[in-house]
């Protein structure tokens, strides 16, 4: 199909570009003032910040979490032009996300912040974007920052292109200057500029055009799907061929090979952040439709009289695995309202359909689902969302995915780039070591920090971020990225410490957990309710030590009250979701329900053996 496409017609009044970078870089600030500049929002609209990160997890976070489109009208001397912008996230676990919506756009901007430079998820989007032929415009970012350096990082740049094999024209490729916060944009850095217009002139003019055949039969793939209260689930996407008309009728190919008919009921376009109604879209432009009954990511939706199936959308594989179960601990089904592996089944059933990155199967043990994922994030947000829809369930220890190779064991390789205080440089290499990681490069930039990169089975990072920032105090910059599979590098050495198990079930007394906080932290706060297993602190030791957190004073003396024990309680330290998953053994589970997040022994009674 490419070969042809110099000799189709041209729709020079629209661009689909996506925006890509590393986390961040400042992508969706950036949609923010372009959007604004547009004249999108209504005037005295009052505006947020980072309006397309409008998922509850994404605002909290700060991250961007699934791609969104939107979509914005600029004056030009020939008219209006139409600009569909595909915003991204830039966290490596959600990179499935990147490379399926790059479909939709025929260019993108390369966002690097002017002080960071290029990173790990920089590269690996670049190379998405290089490998799906879109015409790159750099956008060297946060200019205004205090440490920028945009020289050095437009070199860096060209040594990502070179390193990525990029052909001639890609290299051509232009570069803006920006303060994207500010909607600042300039094409040298000593130019005056209070807006983004060289940014929406280098867009307009670099961007090709969408070239594409209105007259030949009907093919749109599935990049995204949405869901809306009026109209039901929400097929979006870029129409390669053809016209799609509201009320037609239309062949879904699904991914097994077999056709189905339908009948769009509404087709939308992307306007600002919103969708409008519209009768008919042509090819080259990114449209929403509804009617289609289960459609999923990667099918393609063809003319009803000569189907024809674009190629399949491929995403990098799973790296990392963790089961889901119902949760059947003495405190199950008190928080939540789904609790039984039923429940999880069509949950988990149904997060496959949007998210492509994701595989769901069955586990060996009753009631419990295997799911792989980019990243023990990309894991973490999924439970958190459930448990916020009311979901309870125990999730196992994450594991890496491996598979055979001509009878060998392989398991995934990650690059990890650490930038860290001159001083940090023997604890973490001599950490990263023990998990079996393989220092390739060391940069010393003589400004007290330095860079280094390894080369890490996956396996050893699980666990190693909250001690590398602990070992940085807080001062250290951690990134990965998956490199590739080798064969099976032998045991890596585990948690050093032991869990504080409850004996038996109660509240936590302030009296025993005194007692009790010597021996290590503390996760429970007092009067939690616990339960025989349940593991209520860390032990300083290696072993395991059940502990009686529910023992009450015997009251012999009326002056010591419990209030003044309290007093001498050090603050506990409950785990966070991802930390739990982290710190978690085998033998171990985290129990996730909509109040809490508690970590116990797979075998709950106390003389496990
Ligand atoms: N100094 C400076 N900070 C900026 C600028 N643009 C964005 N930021 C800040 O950078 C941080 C990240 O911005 P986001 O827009 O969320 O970055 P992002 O690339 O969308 O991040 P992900 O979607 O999670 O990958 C925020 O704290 C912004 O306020 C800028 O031009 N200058
Ligand atoms: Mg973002």
């Amino acid at each position: 199909m490419n070969t042809h496409k110099k000799d189709l017609p041209v729709r020079s009044d629209l661009r689909n570009i996506a925006i890509v970078a590393h986390v961040d870089h400042g992508k969706t600030t950036l949609v923010d003032t372009m959007l604004q500049q547009a004249h999108t929002f209504r005037a005295n609209q009052e505006v947020q910040e980072r309006v397309m990160d409008s998922m509850d997890l994404e605002r909290e976070r700060g991250i961007t979490i699934m791609a969104k489109n939107a979509a914005l009208r600029l004056e030009t001397p020939d008219g209006e032009m139409k600009i569909n912008i595909i915003d991204t996230p830039g966290h490596s676990d959600f990179g499935g996300e990147v490379e399926r919506v790059l479909s939709m756009a025929d260019g993108c901007l390369l966002l690097v912040d002017a002080a960071e430079g290029c990173l790990p998820q920089t590269r690996f989007v670049l190379g998405k974007a290089l490998e799906a032929k879109l015409t790159p415009i750099i956008v060297v970012n946060k200019i205004d920052r205090q440490d920028a350096r945009p020289e050095a990082v437009l070199d860096e740049i060209y040594d990502l292109f070179i390193d990525l094999d990029a052909n001639e024209d890609q290299l051509d490729f232009p570069v803006v200057y920006a303060v994207g916060r500010d909607g600042i944009a300039k094409t040298n850095l000593a130019d005056e500029s209070d807006s983004l217009k060289p940014l929406f002139d280098a867009i307009i003019e670099n961007v090709p055009a969408p070239r594409a055949d209105v007259e030949a039969p009907l093919q749109m793939m599935i990049s995204n799907l949405d869901y809306n209260d009026f109209v039901g689930r929400l097929s979006i996407g870029r129409i390669v061929a053809g016209r799609i008309k509201a009320n037609s009728e239309v062949a879904l190919a699904r991914l097994d090979g077999t056709f189905k008919k339908f009948r769009i009921s509404n087709l939308f376009a992307f306007e600002g952040l919103g969708r409008t109604n519209i009768d008919e879209a042509g090819a080259g432009d990114i449209v929403a439709l509804s009617g289609i009954e289960d459609p999923h990511i990667g099918e393609t939706i063809a003319d009803a009289e000569t189907p024809v199936a674009l190629p399949p959308l491929t995403v990098d594989e799973p790296t990392i695995a963790m089961n889901f179960a119902a949760n059947v601990s003495p405190l199950a089904g008190r928080e939540g309202k789904y609790v039984t592996g039923r429940h999880l089944r069509d949950r988990l059933a149904r997060e496959v359909l949007t998210n492509v990155a994701i595989r769901v199967e069955d586990a060996q043990e009753p009631d419990t689902f295997k799911v792989s994922g980019r990243g023990e994030l990309q894991l973490a947000i999924i439970i958190e969302q459930m448990r916020r829809e009311g979901y309870e369930m125990q999730i196992s220890r994450p594991e890496v995915v491996t598979h055979e190779e001509n009878g060998k064991l392989m398991e995934p390789v990650e690059q990890v780039f650490i930038d860290v205080p001159q001083d940090s440089v023997g604890v973490v290499t001599e950490a990263l070591g023990r998990r079996k990681g393989n220092m390739t490069q060391m940069v010393n930039h003589g400004s007290g920090r330095v860079r280094i990169e390894f080369e890490i089975p996956s396996r050893g990072l699980i666990g190693f971020r909250s001690q590398f920032l602990t070992e940085t105090r807080g001062m250290g910059l951690l990134n990965t990225l998956f490199s590739h599979y080798a064969e099976w590098g032998g045991p890596i050495p585990q948690r050093q410490s032991g869990a504080l198990v409850a004996d038996r079930a109660g509240n936590a007394t302030p009296f025993a957990m005194a007692n009790l906080q010597e021996r290590g932290t503390m996760f429970v706060e007092p009067t939690t309710n616990v339960y025989e297993g349940m593991i209520i602190g860390e032990n300083a030791r290696e072993s395991d030590l059940n502990v009686n957190i529910v023992k009450e004073k015997h009251l012999t003396n009326m002056r010591s009250s419990t209030a003044d024990i309290a007093v001498k309680i050090v603050p506990p330290q409950p785990p966070t979701l991802e930390r739990a998953l982290e710190w978690i053994n085998d033998d171990e589970l985290v129990e996730a329900t909509p109040k809490a997040i508690r970590l116990r022994k797979k075998v709950l009674s106390s003389n496990r053996k």
